[in-house]
C-alpha cells in the first residue's frame, strides 16, 4: 500500500465478522444533484461497505428490501416519508451538521446534507474497526469553524511543507489534474473538518488575477464542494498597490475600499459559497494597516466591510510581533505581543472578523502555555490555530503524535473572572463568550507524496486534529486507536504497538529536543530542525533561553520580568507568577533560575536536563525494535517506510541529546552526576567511521569539529 487511502482505505473485516451483515443495497429519501454531500455520502457508502464486508453493494431506488439496505436521509427527507424521530436523535438533528445513526436499521441521517456525509463516514469508520454495536448512536461538532490552513505557494512549494510539492499549485497557476484535492476533501469530510484556505498566509498578490480565480479557484471550490468543504483564500495587504496600481493600500483611502469591494465581487463571481479571507498583516516583514499608520481593526474592518455583503469571513491572524532585537528594552518579549497588539482593540472588530490566534504565544513550540489572548477578547470573536505540520517537531522525519500536546491546552481552565472557562468551551458557541462564529484552524502541509504528509505515522496528527476540532473532549490515545485500526488493520498487536510507541513520541521529542518550558531548541533562524542551542539568544526572532553561565529561563514574571504573566486572568497569572506554583514542566518559561535550582522532584534543573535528554533519547532508541513488531502485520511497502524513518530519528535523538547537553555543560561548568555527557554511547565518532556504501560524485571532506580535527 502506498498510503493514499490513508484511513479510508476500508480494510477488509474478517470473513465471520462480515457474515454477521446484510446489506445490499443503499436508498436515499429524498432528491440531491452530484454535487450534493448527500450524493457522496451515498458514493462513500456503496464504495465502503462493498470493501469493508466483501460484497457488493449497489444504490437502488426500490424501498421495498429496507431490511437489506442502509437507508440515508435529510431530517426533513425522513419526517416527510411520514416517519418520527425519538427525542435523542433530535438532540443532534437539531444541529448543524447533526447526525444520528441507527444500525440496526441501518438508518443514516443528518440535520443536513454535510450532516448525512458526516453520519455515513462514521458509521463506515465504526463498521471498519469492527466497533460498530447495534446501539444507535449520534453527534454533532461543537464548533462551527473546523478549518485547515494550507501554506502553499503558487509555484508549487509549501512553505514549512515536508510532503512533496502542492496538490493545488504549479507554475504560478492552478493545477490541471485535481485528482488529489478531491481525496483530500474526502479525508477532511471523514473528520469532520469544513473548510480550507488552499494558499499560504504569505501571499502573492497573483491569486487574484481573473486568469487564476475563472481557471483555478473556481475549479478548487466545485472539486472540494460536494464534501462539504469550503474555500477561503488568504490575501496580501498590499494586493492594491502591487497588483492593482493603486499608489496606496491605505486601509482607510477610498480608492482602495473600492478596489477591495471589486476584487470580493470578483471572487464571489466564481465562488459563491466562499468562506473568507486570511489576512497575516504587519507580521514578519509583511506589510499591514499599521504601515499606514492605521490600527489593526481598521485593516481588518476594510476586509471586513467588503466581505459582509457575501457572509463572508476575516479571519486576521494576532500574529503579529516585533521581529526584531531590542537589546535597549529588557522587558521585549515576543510573547506579550499579541496581548498588547489586540486586546485592547476588543470592542473595534467588525462582526465579521474573526482573530486568530496560535495556540501559544510564541509558535508552535514542543511545549507553551496557552495564549492568553484566548481569554482576553470577549466581545471580538476568535478561532485557535493549531499546527499539524511539524514544523518545530522534527518536520515529519520524526514521529510525533500532537495530540497530547493540543490536549493540554484544550483542558486549559482559563479562569475568566473567576469561573471555570476551559479553552475547548471558549472555542464553542456554548462556551463562556458565546461567540456564534469560533473554533478551529490548523496549519497542515499535505503534499503530493503518497503519504500526504512525508510520514504515515504524521497523518495521526491530521486525523486527530479533524477529530478534536468536531469533539475536543475526545482522549488522545482513543483518537490514536481510531486511527490506527482503520489505517493499519484491527490486529490488536498492530494497535498496541503503534499506540504505545506514538503516545510515547511527543513526551520523548521534548525530552530530548527542550524541556522545563525553554521550547524547541532548534536553529531558530530559519530551518527549525535540528539542535542548536546556541541559535536561542541575540536575535528578534529567537525565544530567548536567556542561558549564560549562572542559569537559563525567561523571567517573565510582573514583578521582575517581561510582565507576560499579568497577561493571564488573575488566579492563572498568580499560578505562574510565583515559581514555587509554576509546573515544572512550564518553569523556564516563566522564570529565570540558576542551573543548580531545584525542581519539585528534588533534582537540579541541569541534571534534570541531562537525564531527560538521555532518557528522550533512550526512548526514541527503542522505536525501531518496537516497529520490527509489526513485520508481517502490516502490509511490508508502508511498514519498510517508516521503519526506514524511525532509524533515522533514532539517530537523530542521538544527535539531539549530545547537542544539547554538551552545549549547557559547557556553558554552566557542571558535571553529569552519571558521567554521560561527553562520552556518547552509540554514536560512531565520524573520523573512526567508514563508509559502506559507494557514494558516486561525492569526496570525503574533514567534518570534524575545529577542535577534534
Ligand atoms: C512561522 C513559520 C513561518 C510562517 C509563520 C506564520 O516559520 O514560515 O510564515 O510562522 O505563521 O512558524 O506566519
Amino acid at each position: 500500500e502506498d498510503g493514499v487511502a490513508a484511513w479510508l482505505r476500508y480494510g477488509a473485516l474478517p470473513a465471520e465478522q462480515a457474515a454477521a451483515y446484510s446489506i445490499k443495497t443503499v436508498t436515499v429519501l429524498g432528491s440531491h444533484d452530484e454535487t450534493s454531500p448527500v450524493a457522496s455520502a451515498v458514493r462513500e457508502l456503496v464504495d465502503g461497505v462493498s470493501k469493508i464486508l466483501g460484497v457488493t453493494v449497489s444504490l437502488t431506488s426500490d424501498t421495498s428490501s429496507l431490511s437489506t439496505s442502509i437507508v440515508v436521509a435529510i431530517r426533513e427527507d425522513y419526517l416527510a416519508a411520514g416517519n418520527t424521530l425519538s427525542a435523542s436523535a433530535t438532540d443532534f438533528l437539531d444541529h448543524t451538521d447533526g447526525y444520528w445513526v441507527d444500525p440496526q436499521k441501518t438508518l443514516i441521517l443528518g440535520s443536513d446534507a454535510r450532516g448525512v456525509l458526516y453520519g455515513a463516514f462514521a458509521y463506515l469508520s465504526q463498521l471498519a474497526q469492527g466497533t460498530l454495536s447495534s446501539t444507535p448512536f449520534g453527534s454533532r461538532p461543537r464548533a462551527p469553524v473546523r478549518w485547515i490552513n494550507q501554506w502553499d505557494n503558487m509555484d508549487g512549494t509549501i512553505e514549512r511543507g515536508y510532503g512533496g510539492r502542492s496538490l493545488f499549485f504549479e507554475g504560478g497557476r492552478v493545477v490541471e489534474d485535481l485528482s488529489r484535492v478531491k481525496e483530500y476533501a474526502r479525508l477532511m469530510a471523514s473528520i469532520g473538518l469544513n473548510g480550507i484556505v488552499i494558499n499560504n498566509v504569505n501571499a502573492n498578490p497573483s491569486l487574484l488575477s481573473e486568469e487564476c480565480l475563472s481557471q483555478g479557484v473556481k475549479r478548487v471550490a466545485d472539486t472540494m464542494r460536494p464534501y462539504g468543504v469550503r474555500i477561503g483564500l488568504a490575501l496580501n495587504f498590499d494586493t492594491p498597490r502591487t497588483l492593482g496600481g493603486l499608489e496606496t493600500s491605505d486601509p482607510l483611502d477610498a480608492g482602495v475600499v473600492a478596489w477591495w469591494g471589486e476584487t470580493t465581487k470578483r471572487i464571489y463571481n466564481h465562488v459563491p459559497d466562499m468562506l473568507g479571507f486570511t489576512i497575516k498583516a504587519n507580521s514578519e516583514g509583511q506589510p499591514g494597516p499599521l504601515s499606514y499608520g492605521r490600527t489593526l481593526a481598521e485593516g481588518a474592518n476594510m476586509f471586513a466591510k467588503a466581505l459582509a455583503p457575501f457572509g463572508g469571513f476575516v479571519f486576521y491572524r494576532a500574529f503579529v510581533y516585533d521581529h526584531h532585537l531590542r537589546e535597549d528594552n529588557p522587558k521585549n518579549d515576543r510573547a506579550n505581543a499579541a496581548v498588547d497588539f489586540f486586546a485592547h482593540l476588543d470592542d473595534a472588530f467588525d462582526d465579521n472578523v474573526v482573530v486568530q490566534v496560535k495556540f501559544g504565544p510564541i509558535d508552535f513550540q514542543v511545549r507553551e502555555p496557552v495564549s492568553p489572548l484566548l481569554a482576553r477578547l470577549k466581545r471580538t470573536k476568535a478561532v485557535i490555530e493549531f499546527m499539524v505540520a511539524q514544523e518545530y517537531m522534527g518536520q515529519q522525519s520524526h514521529a510525533v503524535y500532537l495530540a497530547p500536546e493540543w490536549k493540554t491546552i484544550l483542558d486549559f481552565d482559563m479562569r475568566v473572572d473567576g469561573r471555570p472557562s476551559l479553552v475547548r468551551d471558549i472555542l464553542s458557541p456554548d462556551g463562556p463568550f458565546g461567540w456564534p462564529v469560533t473554533g478551529y484552524t490548523a496549519v497542515v502541509n499535505v503534499g503530493r507524496d503518497t503519504t500526504w504528509l512525508g510520514h504515515h505515522l504524521a497523518m495521526a496528527n491530521l486525523y486527530a486534529y479533524g477529530r478534536l476540532a468536531w469533539s475536543p473532549e475526545a482522549g488522545a490515545r482513543d483518537l490514536l486507536d481510531e486511527w490506527t485500526r482503520l489505517t493499519w488493520g484491527t490486529d490488536p498487536v498492530v494497535v498496541e504497538t503503534v499506540g504505545n510507541l506514538l503516545m510515547d513520541s511527543w513526551p520523548a521529542y521534548e525530552a530530548h529536543s527542550g524541556n522545563l518550558g525553554i521550547q524547541t531548541l532548534c536553529d531558530i533562524l530559519y530551518t527549525h530542525y535540528g539542535p542548536s542551542p546556541a541559535s536561542q539568544d541575540g536575535n528578534g526572532w529567537g525565544q530567548w533561553t536567556r542561558a549564560d553561565q549562572h542559569g537559563l529561563g525567561m523571567d517573565r514574571t510582573v514583578a521582575t520580568g517581561t510582565g507576560f504573566s499579568g497577561q493571564y486572568h488573575p488566579e492563572v497569572a498568580s499560578l505562574y507568577e510565583n515559581i514555587e506554583t509554576t509546573p515544572d514542566d512550564l518553569l523556564l518559561w516563566f522564570h529565570h533560575v540558576p542551573y543548580t535550582h531545584v525542581l519539585k522532584s528534588g533534582k537540579t534543573v541541569i541534571q534534570h536536563f541531562y537525564d531527560a535528554h538521555y532518557e528522550g533519547a533512550a526512548t526514541v532508541q527503542t522505536y525501531p525494535g518496537r516497529w520490527e513488531a509489526l513485520r508481517g502485520k502490516v502490509d511490508n511497502a508502508r511498514f519498510e517506510h517508516v521503519g526506514f524513518k524511525l532509524r533515522y530519528q533514532a539517530g537523530h535523538a542521538l544527535v539531539w541529546r549530545d547537542s544539547v547537553c554538551r552545549f549547557y555543560h559547557a556553558l554552566s561548568g557542571i558535571d553529569d552526576d552519571k558521567k554521560r555527557v561527553g562520552h556518547y554511547t552509540h554514536r560512531i565518532p565520524l573520523a573512526t567511521a567508514s563508509a559502506n556504501v559507494a557514494l558516486e560524485g561525492y569526496s570525503p571532506v574533514d567534518a570534524r569539529l575545529p577542535e577534534a580535527a
